[in-house]
């Protein structure tokens, strides 16, 4: 709680900081929840440390997702799920501190609830219809007027570029260590230049996209198991709707842990990813490009093997982007991933008969 102590005034001039708590599920940047008394009501807030090394300029992110937010905030006026953020005491919607940190404040969404692991195809059919929303609410946004805050973000082929340059270059002792995986990634290269080949073929698919989709990035209303609201919005940026349906398929559809040690229990359910698949085409469907309907049996293969490619890489280079909280944390998630991927590509076939099934 000492870390909040001199970041929640500025947010909350008025308020009484009651307790903090940090929550741990994110790979990139510090979150905090605070429960804070003011003008005679206790509320709880998130607190967010943005990790600078990977958002290299906070104030144009932050200045996408007050956009995005504002605009939801029109759209969904008075819905109990709406994101808000706290201004501090210059009206910014982030606060600098003295050593050079970044922080920002929401609301806590009360009555919410998120899953790492999701139990039902019902609950991963109500991910995808939340997300599908978010997109369908922000379409009409003119994705030109938005930064880019983190460039290539999901251009597989430099992801795959930028593996090999850390392969060139391995911390000592790892390449001996995970020399399966390199084989994959090296068999699968083709398979990575497939979702971006669609926007460069088709710009006009490009989009304000979330780009992080992943499914403990939707908050369910604890009484109705219905998604509430889409947090973690710092990757919203220009993109292609196949990334966030792919990110979805990627965490939503393996039945166990993205650090899974025990790959036994890493299954790609098959029943989650058409549930997942009907839920973007009820949302979302009405608006996608002939080319996008095309790819999207592969988009959750392409986005799986780009995410195991950045956990290998970052292994390689020695656990410098992603939070490990054990050794090895990297290689475990990058083989997870790498396992799913090859279950999905055994699947194609049956993955495309489910897109074809609800093709508009
Ligand atoms: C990171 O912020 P977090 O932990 O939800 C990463 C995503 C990866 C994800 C893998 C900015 O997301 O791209 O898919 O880890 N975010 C960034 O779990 O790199
Ligand atoms: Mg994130």
């Amino acid at each position: 709680m000492a870390i909040l102590t001199p970041i929640t005034p500025h947010f909350l001039p008025s308020g009484t900081l009651l307790e903090g708590d940090i929550i741990t599920r994110g790979h990139i940047n510090r979150t905090y929840v605070s429960v804070v008394q003011q003008d005679g009501a206790t509320k709880r807030y998130v607190h967010q440390l943005i990790n600078t090394h990977v958002f290299r300029d906070p104030v144009r992110m932050m200045d996408n997702i007050r956009r995005v937010i504002e605009h939801l905030a029109v759209k969904r006026s008075g819905d109990p799920g709406l994101l808000h953020l706290l201004p501090n005491d210059d009206g910014e919607v982030y606060f600098l501190d003295e050593d050079g940190n970044y922080w920002r404040t929401y609301n806590y969404v009360e009555g919410s609830t998120v899953f790492d692991i999701v139990p039902s195809a019902d609950v991963a059919y109500e991910a995808a219809v939340a997300f599908g929303k978010f997109l369908h609410d922000l379409s009409d946004l003119d994705a030109q007027r938005f930064h880019i805050t983190i460039p290539d973000f999901h251009h597989t082929p430099r992801r795959i570029e930028r593996f090999k340059q850390a392969l060139a270059q391995p911390v000592e002792g790892r390449t001996e260590t995970c020399q399966q995986e390199i084989d994959f990634v090296l068999r699968n290269e083709d398979l990575g230049g497939t979702l971006i080949q669609v926007l460069e073929t088709h710009p006009e698919t490009i989009r304000v996209t979330h780009n992080d989709t992943k499914v403990n990035n939707v908050l369910f209303c604890e009484k109705s198991m219905k998604g509430m609201t889409v947090i973690d919005l710092d990757t919203v940026m220009p993109g292609s709707v196949l990334f966030d349906v792919g990110d979805l398929i990627r965490t939503a559809c393996n039945s166990a842990a993205e650090d899974e040690q025990d790959l036994s229990k890493v299954q790609f359910d098959f029943d989650k990813y058409a549930a997942i698949v009907r839920g973007f085409a009820e949302t979302i469907g009405d608006t996608l490009h002939p080319a996008e309907w095309d790819a999207m049996a592969s988009c959750g293969a392409v986005i799986t093997l780009e995410c195991g490619i950045r956990f290998l890489t970052d292994y390689l280079d020695g656990d410098k982007y992603f939070r490990i909280h054990r050794e090895g944390q990297n290689l475990d998630r990058a083989r997870t991933q790498f396992h799913l991927v090859q279950q999905m590509i055994d699947r194609m076939d049956e993955m495309k008969a489910a897109v074809d099934s609800v093709r508009f």
